[in-house]
């Protein structure tokens, strides 16, 4: 890791000076938990358009590819445990007097980890929700056959995720806001800022005022707007602020 404890001492104490902090998490923080994040070599766009498979016009046009693809997911999460950066994040939520941790991530592990106030802006893939009669219940433990459907209605299910073209959720969408709003200090980690609307929320939350550490061993779009920026694992470098919190 080539993060400097300076950095890291100067990240910690912005968290300690913090009344409200907001983090903003993406598929990096669950790399080390041996998911895939999505852009890049070995991404998950590497091997599926997309188009294809996370727009509501793919799914229109051939459901039975998206559900492969969400059911091959399915199965490799209940696999997988958080790391060291989920747990980290957890005891900061429990170090500062107000957190919140809005996470574009669908795979759960911030709740495993025990985050709290978690708002999943893209959803969950561990829901299913009827196309027709909007129907949504927890399926995380179930093997979904090719083409699963609605029990109560006979309609066609889908992943509660959301995809490009689709609206966020309302409600995670204006608890974000308010967040964004109120925070001093905004933690970016592990998400390469390409996708909107979250790759707008540290520049909104920069604009009035407050600080934006950002933890991706690689450039990220949040790099021209971070206070302090670390450029290793999350696995690493959170639990690093959490100690360094603590000294
Ligand atoms: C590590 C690490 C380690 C590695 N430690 N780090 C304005 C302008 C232009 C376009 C748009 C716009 N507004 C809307 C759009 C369109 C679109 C969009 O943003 N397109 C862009 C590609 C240009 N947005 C939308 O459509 C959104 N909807 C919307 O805005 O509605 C309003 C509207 C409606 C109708 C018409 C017009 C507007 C919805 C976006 C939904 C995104 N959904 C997905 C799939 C979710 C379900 C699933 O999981 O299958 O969400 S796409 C995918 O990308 C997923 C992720 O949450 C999201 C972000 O990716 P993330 O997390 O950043 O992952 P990566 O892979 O990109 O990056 C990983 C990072 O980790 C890298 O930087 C690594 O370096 C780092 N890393 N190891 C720390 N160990
Ligand atoms: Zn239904």
């Amino acid at each position: 890791m080539v993060v400097r404890d300076e950095d890291i001492a100067a990240a910690a104490n912005l968290l300690k000076q913090a009344t409200y902090v907001c983090a903003l998490t993406g598929a990096g923080v669950s790399a080390e938990s041996g998911v895939p994040t999505f852009r890049g070599g070995g991404g998950l766009w590497e091997g599926e358009r997309l188009e294809d498979v996370a727009t509501p016009q793919g799914f229109r046009a051939d459901p039975k590819r998206v559900w492969r693809f969400y059911n091959a997911r399915r199965r490799q999460l209940r696999a997988v445990r958080p790391n060291a950066g989920h747990y980290a994040l957890a005891e900061i939520e429990r170090l500062v007097p107000r957190f919140t941790l809005i996470t574009q991530n669908v795979d759960g592990l911030h709740q495993l980890a025990g985050s709290r106030n978690v708002i999943e802006i893209h959803g969950s893939i561990r829901t299913v929700r009827c196309v027709t009669c909007g129907g949504e219940r927890d399926a995380a433990d179930e093997d979904l056959p090719e083409l699963p459907m609605c029990e109560r209605c006979g309609g066609l299910l889908r992943p509660a995720v959301v995809w490009f073209h689709e609206m966020l959720p309302q409600d995670a969408m204006a608890a974000a806001d308010e967040a964004i709003e109120a925070c001093d200090v905004m933690l970016v980690a592990g998400t390469s800022g390409v996708v909107q609307p979250a790759a707008s929320f540290a520049i909104w939350a920069s604009r009035h005022g407050a600080g934006v550490i950002d933890v991706n061993p690689d450039p990220s779009a949040f790099t021209p707007v971070h206070t302090v920026g670390l450029a290793g694992p999350s696995g690493e470098v959170l639990p690093a602020i959490v100690e360094a919190m603590k000294a």
